[in-house]
């Protein structure tokens, strides 16, 4: 199914094999679209590139973006405005918190802790929409990765679940602004999926374990599962929808 052939995405957040932003990338690579990766710095660089080499097709694209410099992310679009001209959509799998505020009592959240989280894991998607939008002149559709802890009390998930309720109110704001341009912006609840940001967050196993015991499909869902909803919500499948939150979480949030 080359349903996106001729389409280009850009995808935000790569760091490893793990990482749902490469779950994200393989479905849409899959269904025919060009890639660009922006990665967060020279650290992350060479996994994204031994990672794009293992696709059947060479036609992405590679440039550093670090979100908290609001020079690189005018750097970065000015780049892909450059080499690839119009861009049809773009996948956001950013979020960043201190580790020592990803346990323990919300209480005790710094004011640079606070910010850090909400700058990161929030503002970037305001700062990115804005230099995607002038991309997006065909169109398009922005996807951002949301968690549940942003629409209720998760333990330890503190600073970065008020983070993501910020995030999730962002979406709604953007889709608002964006539509009368034809862009759609919407975000994917993920269920809990072992990769390196959730190693930040304490007793993650333990979370890990609660879905498969209690959640309606009684199992934690995969990279790829949410690569499948992105690709829905990237695509003219979705057509129709803006400023919605899908949870890909097994059912998880339907429980009491
Ligand atoms: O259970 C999970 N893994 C869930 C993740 C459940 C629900 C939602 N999510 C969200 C995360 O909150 C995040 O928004 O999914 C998104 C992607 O996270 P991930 O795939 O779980 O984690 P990871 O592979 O670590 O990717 C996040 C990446 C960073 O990785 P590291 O671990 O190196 O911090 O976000 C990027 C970075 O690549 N990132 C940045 N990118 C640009 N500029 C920055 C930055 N300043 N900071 C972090």
């Amino acid at each position: 199914n080359q349903m996106l052939a001729g389409r280009t995405y850009v995808i935000m957040g790569v760091a490893n094999k793990r990482s749902i932003a490469w779950g994200i990338a393989k479905a849409l690579h899959d269904a025919g679209a060009r890639l660009i990766f922006t990665y967060q710095g020279e650290r992350l660089k060479k996994n994204v590139e031994e990672l794009v080499a293992t696709l059947d097709r060479d036609d992405s694209l590679l440039l550093p973006c670090d979100v908290t410099k609001d020079e690189e992310i005018i750097e970065a679009f000015a780049t892909i405005k450059e080499k690839v001209g119009v861009i049809h959509g773009l996948a956001h799998c950013i979020a960043f918190a201190k580790t020592e505020e990803l346990q323990g009592e919300f209480v005790h959240t710094s004011r640079e802790g606070y910010h850090l989280a909400q700058d990161i894991s929030a503002y970037s998607l305001v700062a990115v929409s804005r230099a995607a939008k002038e991309l997006m002149t065909e169109g398009g559709s922005i996807v951002t990765l949301t968690y549940l802890g942003g629409e209720r009390v998760v333990p330890n998930y503190n600073v970065m679940g008020v983070a993501k309720a910020a995030l999730d109110s962002i979406v709604k704001y953007l889709a608002n602004d964006l539509g009368p341009h034809n862009i759609r912006v919407n975000s994917i609840s993920a269920g809990p999926i072992r990769t390196l940001a959730a190693k930040g967050v304490k007793d993650f196993n333990s979370i890990l374990k609660t879905i498969e015991e209690k959640a309606p499909l009684r199992r934690t869902v995969t990279q790829e599962e949410v690569g499948k909803t992105a690709l829905y919500l990237l695509s003219d499948l979705s057509s129709g929808v803006t400023g919605e939150i899908i949870h890909v979480d097994s059912g998880f949030n339907i429980l009491g």
